[in-house]
């Protein structure tokens, strides 16, 4: 389709506003077909940046290779341009919306030159479902379109649900790339320099603007730009959550269902845990979402969470049959991979696949070629997959995707779990007493700091709330107080239960203590016991513990260990909430709502009774 066909005056003419500034080549309407899909997959294997797999092996797959410089979310040049910079909070990058949007149009100044311009109207949840968000991305990359194509749905249906009236989100993204005459990619990503790229937000407008990266979340602007930052200001606005979480669907041996969603910060497990497979006999675990829920009340007064994503945007590392066999299902086909390993016989191979790669050479992700590794492990900088490689694959492709994972009424939450990586100190599962309580274990959320994001802390602790530091779209204390405003206008008994877990517990060797993958099951099924008002507990400071008998070990991990990473550390817990006091409380100054200094005031005295 071409611009002049759009419907919508207010699109056309934003469209034709960018065709000006950018000045590309052509122009393309995206309309979301197969046809369409695959022309783009062709233009990214002619420009040589992308590598067709062995058909027999991942049919319909393609192999990318991005810019060392382009590799995850760039945290510190993603901004929250709001009018003011208190609405942004002391978490977010912020610059005046109009220094940063005049610095931008310079940039997106003939940015497309030598380029297609594709724009790509795109729903996130089910296309025409009430509870879904129509955005507009405009791109000169053929690889964000391919991608969109997976992760979103996108096309013509979509601008026939927009109408010519119809709101939606704009969102501008150049690679700043141009193109001289005659001259090609040539197999060189094309990106722009760190210090010019730019992720922002401009929350008042609804608007987002992207230049500079290629990759994932910086380039896919439906998912952490729209999904999680635009939305989480709508959502404040409207009455409802859009979070970090994976959805789960946990069906017991009586065949009773229940719902569960978990916040975990960036490449901490969210995936293998929306795909678990239970190794506690009778028990099920299928998939409504790994990464994205936005949830809104039901006349019942329950939580009903959708999942806006169409596919998985997974890291690849780690990922193997044992972890999660179903996330290896889901992209043994039509699925794109970036920066990991390509093997003799044009297969991808990544760090902990689970066997080592055949032949004599691989091609690493910076495509150079390497000695074919015996094992699945390489040392730490060496590695041939970049750590924060990705797979995009179909969720329709996922053995294990629920029926209910396109029902635009969503599905009913019964319990959210939170959590992060953590050495020390937090036990394996902890109940919250209360609501305010969970929403105090939510702020508090601590990780170490993953290659999901170019970052100089990778491996130290930070905190994390909600596994939403990078992703909220205003100041971090108005969305704990917005928290706590839906639990205080709703029944409290019906909201889900909130439930601390970690996986990530380490002996004094360094070693996991707790196998995690699909022993987590074990955890899962306690919870969906407390959910049903059975399960045995023990009240303690900081919550409500499983008795040690409530949780049966796993093979290998003796009573001794479960009673470690059950057991409420005082030490510990006193340095975290010290820690929490100190540095992180104060951060938020006067918008901390003051129900979260009750709760630590409260939990402090306890652990000091
Ligand atoms: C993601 C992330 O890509 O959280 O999902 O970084
Ligand atoms: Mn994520």
């Amino acid at each position: 389709m071409n611009v002049q066909e759009l419907k919508h005056p207010g699109l056309k003419q934003w469209v034709e506003e960018a065709v000006a500034l950018m000045s590309p080549d052509s122009v393309e309407v995206c309309d979301g077909s197969k046809a369409e899909y695959d022309r783009m997959i062709q233009i990214t294997i002619d420009a040589g940046l992308a590598t067709p797999l062995n058909p027999e092996k991942l049919p319909g797959s393609v192999l990318f290779r991005s810019d060392p410089s382009d590799v995850a979310r760039v945290e510190n040049r993603t901004y929250i341009a709001s009018k003011n910079q208190e609405d942004a909070g002391p978490t977010n990058n912020w610059i005046d919306p109009a220094e940063l949007k005049k610095t931008m149009t310079e940039l997106y100044h003939g940015s497309m030159k030598g380029r297609t311009m594709y724009v790509i109207p795109f729903s996130m949840g089910p296309v025409g479902s009430e509870i879904a968000k129509i955005g507009v991305q405009i791109t000169d990359s053929p690889y964000v379109v391919a991608n969109m194509h997976i992760m979103t749905r996108v096309g013509t249906k979509v601008l026939e649900v927009l109408g010519t009236q119809g709101a939606y989100v704009p969102c501008f993204h150049s690679v700043g790339k141009p193109l001289g005459p005659g001259e090609k990619d040539n197999g060189t990503w094309p990106c722009a320099p760190l210090d010019k790229k730019y992720i922002s937000h401009f929350p008042e407008t609804r608007e987002i603007w992207s230049y500079g990266s290629g990759y994932g979340g910086n380039a896919l602007l439906g998912k952490k730009c729209l999904a999680l930052r635009i939305a989480t200001v709508l959502a404040r606005d409207e009455g409802w959550l859009a979070e970090h979480m994976l959805i789960l669907k946990i069906t017991n041996p009586e065949g009773v269902v229940k719902y569960i969603t978990g916040a975990f910060p960036s490449a901490c497990g969210k995936t293998n845990l929306a795909m678990l497979i239970p190794t506690v006999p009778g028990w099920k675990v299928e998939t409504v979402g790994d990464d994205i829920a936005w949830m809104k009340f039901g006349k019942d007064g329950r939580l009903y969470a959708i999942n806006p994503e169409a596919g998985f945007f997974g890291v690849a590392p780690g990922t193997n049959n044992e972890s999660n066999r179903n996330a290896m299902e889901s992209c043994k086909k039509n699925s794109i991979f970036t920066n990991c390993g390509l093997t003799e016989d044009g297969d991808v191979w990544w760090e902990l696949i689970g066997h080592g790669a055949p032949g004599k050479e691989i091609v690493d992700w910076k495509g150079n070629k390497r000695p074919a590794p015996k094992t699945d492990k390489s040392p730490k900088g060496e590695e041939i997959a970049h750590p924060n490689a990705r797979f995009t694959a179909p969720a329709k492709q996922c053995p294990c995707i629920a029926k209910e994972w396109e029902d635009p009424a969503g599905v009913p939450i019964s319990a959210f779990l939170f959590g992060g990586r953590r050495p020390k100190t937090i036990p394996l599962v902890n109940q919250a007493k209360s609501w305010i309580h969970g929403v105090f274990m939510g702020s508090i959320v601590g990780s170490e700091v993953t290659a999901a994001v170019i970052s100089d802390q990778v491996g130290q602790v930070r905190r994390d709330p909600f596994a939403m530091l990078p992703f909220c779209g205003y100041h971090m204390g108005d969305y704990f107080k917005h928290w706590i405003t839906l639990g205080q206008s709703h029944d409290e008994s019906k909201l889900p239960k909130i439930f601390f877990v970690n996986w990530f517990r380490k002996n004094d060797e360094g070693g996991f203590i707790w196998p995690g993958y699909g022993e987590n099951s074990r955890v899962l099924a306690w919870i969906f016991e407390r959910c049903s008002g059975k399960g045995k507990a023990v009240e303690t400071p900081i919550g409500f513990l499983p008795t040690l008998d409530a949780i049966a070990p796993p093979q290998g991990v003796s009573e001794a260990a479960m009673q470690e990473i059950l057991n409420v550390d005082i030490p510990g817990w006193k340095a975290e909430l010290a820690d929490v006091r100190q540095n992180h409380y104060p951060k938020f100054g006067d918008k901390l709502p003051k129900e979260l200094y009750v709760e630590l005031n409260a939990i402090e005295k306890q652990l000091n009774a």
